[in-house]
């Protein structure tokens, strides 16, 4: 069936149901962006041209919410804690609905079961029953409870999955025999999902899809009025809960702020203002989203003091003409060296409050300095303060961008199909053409050089937007493709796990084994030892190791849209 846009958001409202804090925000939330939904959707149906798009049937579970996982956010909801997840979660059920999809939604294990056809009290049955969805996003927690519930079908089925994963996991940790063997084995588990099956809030690693959420955005009229309304001395401290102001040695950095500008807070309070804030600051306490908008409009500057990691606030800020000051973290955090981190799949290296800001946006939107170094935070506020900045939102983070990505996932993204036909399924093709790349002058990068064809379903991402690069001894495909502005492409490394192609990259291979190890396709240069990866679900764009150069499979992306190449769409 051909889907079609769906723009009446009052039967969307209705599916989500009510009486959690959680759905209430999540709802309140829809409601409140659903002109800009609207007016995104408009848009999207016209950049598409008519072009088919199947609907789905998609299950939502949401399973951080469900009592059985403990529902931990919930009851946080009023008090400062995170509402991060509640955000994203609140457009994906916006964009999924809007994509004209067939949703039905449940955040208890009972709703669960009775959508799965698990009778009651059939925990653990063996059963093999009919799924009756094409798609279930979930998180975590829902994953576990349907293995625990879908006996037998979980496996046949799991491809279907989408795991909603705030900060992303890598495929060393994906993989349960690899994860077992070399140490890294997490709480989180091992699922042997296809990587991409896994759905970030920010594009944190290519390894997984780029979920990612939206900031309320302004036209023309509403940016000129913020602009002539800032106070240039207003600054906002990023953080809700009072246990961000614990922070060791924010005092000197706090003085100095104090000197230039007016220090405002949205720190929740019960009763009394939270003794960990200094009286100099005006704390307004928790606000309200839309309220929350408001008070970054007229503020110049939103401070971060290193907590919480990756959430969305900075975008809003930035989105609303603030200037976002964070922290330098040197040693960059990440799960081998702070606690929030640890026992997270990932070995990311977080270099600052806010990864994402400081690589996507930048200056003059972001300022990351050292906080200890004083002169350096000094100099950053005072030319703050001095600068004009325009409102600016990446345009993945808008409605339209954000339902642009989710179409392209859903109408290409196959994980059911690449499970039937493992990697060997590109094989005969490759074989067959004995040059399918071609090598430029500079020698380090093969590009494809003509059109495969063949009864496989067609790659997507487009094989024609890759570039091959050899990595430098130490660094993670990753950083490669970063350095090349371009961004490495997982999908494309069973093209480049070849011997072929070593030679046409021109290295040289003494002997050449086959193993398991995510930084393979590599090369061992100083001993001519050249490395192909023996199990497809182990390709990793994440990952490094000072013996070996990697073979990166790059590829281009639209400007403000990472997660699609030229020709994705
Ligand atoms: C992140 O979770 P948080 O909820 O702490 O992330 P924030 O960036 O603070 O923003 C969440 C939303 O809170 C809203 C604001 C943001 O959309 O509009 N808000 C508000 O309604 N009222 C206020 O007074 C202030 C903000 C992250 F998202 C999670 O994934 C992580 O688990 C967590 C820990 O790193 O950080």
């Amino acid at each position: 069936i051909q889907a079609a846009f769906q723009r009446d958001l009052s039967y969307l409202l209705e599916l989500i149901g009510s009486g959690k804090e959680s759905l209430i925000f999540m709802k309140k939330r829809i409601r409140h962006l659903a002109t800009q939904w609207l007016r995104a959707s408009h848009k999207l149906e016209q950049k598409l041209e008519g072009k088919h798009r199947d609907q789905k049937q998609i299950l939502i579970h949401i399973g951080f919410l469900t009592e059985e996982s403990g529902d931990v956010f919930s009851p946080r909801v009023l008090k400062g804690g995170p509402l991060g997840e509640m955000v994203q979660w609140a457009d994906i059920l916006a964009v999924l609905f809007i994509l004209g999809h067939s949703l039905k939604i449940t955040v208890s294990l009972k709703e669960l079961q009775s959508n799965l056809g698990v009778p009651p009290g059939r925990g653990n049955c063996p059963l093999m029953v009919p799924l009756p969805f094409d798609l279930i996003y979930t998180d975590y927690h829902g994953l576990q409870q349907m293995k625990q519930h879908m006996g037998l079908s979980f496996k046949k089925y799991r491809c279907r999955v989408r795991v909603i994963d705030t900060f992303g996991t890598e495929p060393a940790y994906n993989h349960e025999e690899y994860a077992t063997l070399h140490g890294y084995r997490t709480n989180w588990g091992y699922w042997n999902l296809h990587p991409k099956q896994f759905m970030t809030m920010f594009p944190h690693t290519p390894d997984n899809s780029f979920m990612g959420f939206v900031s309320e955005e302004l036209n023309v009229t509403e940016k000129q009025f913020i602009k002539s309304n800032k106070a240039s001395n207003m600054a906002v401290v990023y953080g809700k809960e009072a246990s961000i102001w614990k922070l060791q040695g924010k005092e000197k950095f706090l003085a100095i702020l104090n000197k230039y500008m007016e220090i405002h807070g949205t720190v929740y309070y019960e009763t009394q203002r939270p003794p960990e804030v200094p009286a100099f600051v005006k704390n307004h306490g928790l606000l309200p989203q839309h309220d929350f908008q408001q008070l970054l409009r007229k503020a110049k500057l939103f401070i971060g003091f290193g907590f919480p990691y990756e959430g969305p606030a900075p975008l809003e800020a930035i989105a609303n003409g603030c200037v976002f000051l964070q922290a330098r973290f040197n040693p960059p955090h990440s799960s081998l060296n702070h606690e929030f981190f640890r026992g997270k799949p990932t070995s990311r290296e977080v270099s600052s409050q806010h990864p994402y800001a400081e690589d996507f946006i930048g200056k003059p939107h972001v300022w990351t300095v050292d906080y200890n170094n004083s002169e350096e935070f000094e100099s950053a506020i005072k030319a703050i303060m001095s600068t004009k900045v325009d409102p600016y939102l990446p345009y993945e983070y808008t409605s339209e961008g954000m339902l642009e990505r989710i179409h392209a996932y859903i109408q290409n993204q196959d994980f059911c199909a690449t499970a039937a036909l493992p990697d060997k399924s590109n094989s005969p093709t490759m074989q067959s053409s004995l040059s399918p790349f071609s090598l430029q002058p500079n020698s380090t990068v093969l590009v494809w050089s003509h059109n495969v064809s063949s009864n496989n379903p067609p790659a997507w991402p487009p094989v024609k937007s890759m570039q091959v690069w050899i990595s430098e001894i130490g660094q993670a495909c990753t950083r490669t493709c970063q350095r090349h502005n371009l961004v490495c492409e997982p999908e494309f490394f069973k093209f480049l796990n070849k011997k072929e192609v070593f030679q046409q990259l021109n290295i040289v291979c003494d002997s050449t084994e086959s193993e398991m190890n995510h930084l393979y396709p590599a090369v061992a240069e100083n001993i001519r030892e050249c490395y192909l990866q023996k199990d497809p679900l182990l390709f990793s764009c994440a990952g490094c190791n000072t013996k070996y150069q990697r073979l990166c499979p790059c590829r281009d992306y639209q400007k403000g849209q990472v997660a699609l190449c030229r020709d994705c769409l």
